[in-house]
């Protein structure tokens, strides 16, 4: 039996539309993707690595059933009531003991689901979690703070329409990050008219493209971006006209950049004053710019400040709200909204977005404080592996009262849990990624499920309404009645919805299963994952009417959403937003329409960089080493089966000829590689892309994968057995895994 299907790939943020031959001797294969030229996003974009989603769906390591630790560290299959009931009673024990608060969330999706954070705010109210956390609080904690403060939103950069195209610490060429990323870049290199910006120490696929290449010395970013924005300023690129209408608190940071020494900042960059003069002057006189920031600024040393001075480019040159420009998207989740609020319960780290420093949790658990978290939900993530310092995040694990991952495959946090529960895979039930973040017309895509679900496991949604049943917290009456209203009509359902939520507003974090209970039968085949989705969708409609109509949609007030839902739950790509640029000004500061620049901690942490005397390097450890790079076959730890890779299959470390020569290292020598941490060997791999001086090793290698023998093997190095849970950003404890200090030594 074959067939062909639409759903998307998962393996990066943008999700393209795809095509797959689902078939194969146990029916259970993706044998063959293409590209989807109906979905509206993505436009039939594919990159290298969406044929290989295979790779994903059919890991030799997929879990079949729940497991249970046993006291000698293995594991015991066990019943799924056995394990819903024995979770249960042993996170409410943890809640009665000590109080909800002390069980921790983390995770809730990847890269293209979402749906099972949704899900799990139930189970979360059920048991009174107070704290969460996920990878975005170790990569965008910080621009999401200082974008709220700034703009009250995360800005995207419109590089499909910009003049000047500006990526700092970003190669989209292999981690794209944006839509159709390969040809986008394209374009603008091979426009005359247009020019492409590259701001990266390694001479990456996108530098190649690049009109300007600023091979910044690593970690220096902060004085390269600082030294931009002062010679905009001094050599009168500012729009001041713009600036008067649109910008407010000005006067501090002019000031500051006004008098910087632009040439002793170069200096400290590997970058020319009239280099850096001159890109001041391409941004100030472009027509537009789009700007996007990534992990190698955000991973980075000073990289919150880096988020802030990265705005001062395109803000002092009125680049934001025009087309071509950034502009804050209207997404359907929630995904970006920074608004710190409160701190966590022992080091007192800022909590951004909702989310605790991942960089914190270690220390939040290693400790005798009373307030430490005695217990611990993961789901959908591998913080084991993907946390700076591995050790410290098994050692926590296993110092828990009680631990449970939900996961499709036995991952290396699933191994250090108390209980594992094995769910369906993203092409085995609905799912979506709120990672939605087109202008102006945005869209977004509720996959249908491509294959049953394999025998023993069950999507989140089930997951967690059982355990919310397990807790006596699932409203059994309510859920009764709820269908009966749905067999009624739209207008009944509505009414018996939002009659309950406003006699009970505290149903609203159980909304989520409460509409799964009601309606995973009555919604087509296979989409009853979906089901939250319908509060969402008169969320959106009611806040936004006029984009939602615009898009397409139809029906009085209260059916709009009705209409919205509709039109998600039949499977394909949905256009939901569509707005005009006038719209971004209505969300700037929720409506105050100004945006800020004057942002104390952030022009006090100016005049300090000024001072500083920066040295990341040092004579035991002479290198800096970007600890997790994405290359043609990465995909963090969605994909575990080494074989996936075509090249490059033991992730080799990247070094200049020039430096392996000077080490006597031959290109395929083995290495040892010393950080503060550890030192593991490496295979080397001669790449005249990089700078002299920077190392990198491919980011999500180094699992731990059955072999034809069923025996586990590691191939290549798992980025954070050779990082540190100190070396982190001050404000918002990102880490700094771009500049780790390292040395290497032949073998
Ligand atoms: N192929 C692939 N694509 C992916 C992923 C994947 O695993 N594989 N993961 C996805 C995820 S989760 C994310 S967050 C994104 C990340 O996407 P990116 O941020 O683009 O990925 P990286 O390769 O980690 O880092 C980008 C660049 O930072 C550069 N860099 C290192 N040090 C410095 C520095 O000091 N200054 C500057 N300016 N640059 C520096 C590196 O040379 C590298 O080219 O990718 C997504 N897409
Ligand atoms: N040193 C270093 N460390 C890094 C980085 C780096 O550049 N350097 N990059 C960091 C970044 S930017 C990120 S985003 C993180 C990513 O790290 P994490 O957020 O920890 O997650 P992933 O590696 O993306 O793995 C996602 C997990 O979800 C599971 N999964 C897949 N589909 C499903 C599903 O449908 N349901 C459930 N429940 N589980 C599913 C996969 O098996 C996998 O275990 O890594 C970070 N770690
Ligand atoms: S990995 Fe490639 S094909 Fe898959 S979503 Fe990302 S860009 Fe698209
Ligand atoms: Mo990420």
């Amino acid at each position: 039996m074959t067939d062909w299907k639409t759903t998307a790939c998962v393996l990066c943020s943008v999700n393209c539309g795809i095509r797959v031959l689902t078939g194969g001797d146990d029916g259970r294969q993706i044998l063959k993707v293409r590209g989807d030229d109906d979905h509206p996003a993505s436009q039939g974009y594919v990159c290298n690595k969406a044929s290989r989603v295979n790779f994903y769906q059919n890991p030799r390591d997929r879990l079949t059933t729940p497991l249970r630790r046993r006291t000698d560290g293995s594991f015991e299959p066990i019943e799924w009531d056995t394990a819903i009931g024995e979770i249960a009673d042993k996170l409410a024990g943890v809640k009665a003991a000590y109080g909800g608060e002390k069980i921790l969330y983390y995770g809730g999706g990847g890269q293209g689901n979402h749906l099972p954070g949704a899900y799990a705010r139930a189970t979360a109210s059920a048991l009174g979690i107070k704290y969460r956390s996920n990878a975005l609080a170790q990569e965008k904690t910080g621009e999401f703070w200082v974008a709220d403060s700034m703009f009250g939103g995360w800005a995207h950069g419109d590089f499909h329409h910009c003049e000047v195209g500006l990526f700092i610490g970003k190669n989209p060429w292999q981690s794209h990050g944006i839509q159709r990323a390969r040809t986008t870049v394209r374009d603008i290199a091979k426009d005359p008219a247009r020019t492409l910006i590259v701001i990266d120490p390694k001479r990456t696929e996108t530098a190649d493209l690049a009109d300007i290449h600023l091979a910044v010395q690593p970690g220096r970013d902060v004085w390269l971006l600082a030294a931009i924005a002062a010679a905009i300023v001094q050599d009168g690129w500012i729009d001041r006209d713009w600036m008067d209408v649109h910008v407010e608190g000005a006067e501090e940071v002019l000031e500051h950049l006004s008098t910087l020494p632009v040439g002793r900042y170069a200096a400290l960059t590997g970058i020319d004053e009239s280099t850096i003069r001159n890109v001041a002057k391409v941004i100030g006189s472009a027509r537009s710019v789009a700007a996007l920031e990534d992990l190698g600024v955000q991973m980075n040393r000073h990289s919150t400040l880096v988020s802030y001075t990265q705005r001062l480019l395109w803000i002092l040159t009125g680049n934001f709200g025009r087309p071509g420009t950034n502009y804050l998207p209207n997404g359907l989740g929630a995904i970006g909204r920074g608004t710190p609020g409160g701190t966590s319960p022992v080091t007192g780290a800022r909590i951004i977005a909702g989310l605790m420093p991942c960089n914190s949790i270690a220390e939040e658990i290693l400790t005798e404080h009373p307030d430490r978290f005695r217990a611990m939900i993961v789901e959908s993530a591998n913080p084991v592996h993907s946390l700076a310092q591995s050790d410290a995040f098994r050692q926590a694990m296993r110092s828990l009262d009680c631990s449970v991952v939900i996961d499709i495959a036995m991952t290396e946090t699933a191994r250090e849990a108390d209980y594992v529960l094995p769910t369906s895979t993203q092409y085995e039930k609905a799912e979506a990624a709120f990672f939605n973040f087109e202008f102006p017309d945005n869209y977004f895509h509720l996959r249908k499920p491509v294959l049953p679900p394999l025998p023993g496991t069950l999507p989140e949604a089930e997951i967690h309404a059982r355990l919310m049943e397990a807790l006596g917290a699932m409203p059994a009456d309510l859920v009764d009645r709820l269908k009966h209203a749905w067999r009624e009509g739209r207008e009944a359902f509505r009414a018996e919805v939002f009659g309950a939520l406003a006699e009970d507003p505290a149903l609203v974090a159980a909304a989520p299963v409460i509409l799964f209970r009601t309606l995973d039968e009555a919604l087509p085949e296979g989409m009853g994952q979906g089901a939250a989705l319908w509060a969402l969708a008169h969320d959106f409609a009611r806040r936004n009417e006029t984009a939602v109509r615009n898009a397409g949609h139809e029906g009085e007030a209260g059916a709009l959403g009705d209409a919205l839902f509709d039109a998600m739950v039949e499977g394909s790509a949905v256009k939901f937003s569509s707005e005009d640029w006038d719209a971004i000004w209505q969300r700037v500061r929720r409506g105050e329409g100004k945006i800020r620049l004057d942002q104390p901690e952030m022009l006090e942490e100016l005049s300090l960089v000024a001072a500083e005397v920066p040295g990341e390097t040092s004579l035991e450890f002479p290198f800096v080493l970007s600890a997790g790079e994405r290359r043609a076959f990465t995909a963090n730890t969605v994909v575990r089966d080494p074989d996936w890779r075509r090249k490059d299959r033991d992730g080799a470390l990247f070094i200049h000829p020039d430096d392996a020569r000077s080490l006597n290292l031959g290109d395929g020598a083995r290495a040892r590689i010393h950080t503060a941490r550890r030192s593991l060997e490496v295979q080397v791999a001669w790449n005249d892309r990089m700078r002299p001086g920077h190392i990198s090793l491919p980011n999500g290698q180094g699992v731990d994968y059955p072999g034809d023998n069923g025996e586990l093997e590691r191939i290549g190095i798992a980025p954070n057995d050779l990082t540190s849970l100190a070396d982190r950003d001050k404000f918002v404890g990102t880490p700094w895994h771009k500049s780790v200090p390292a040395r290497i030594e032949a073998i």
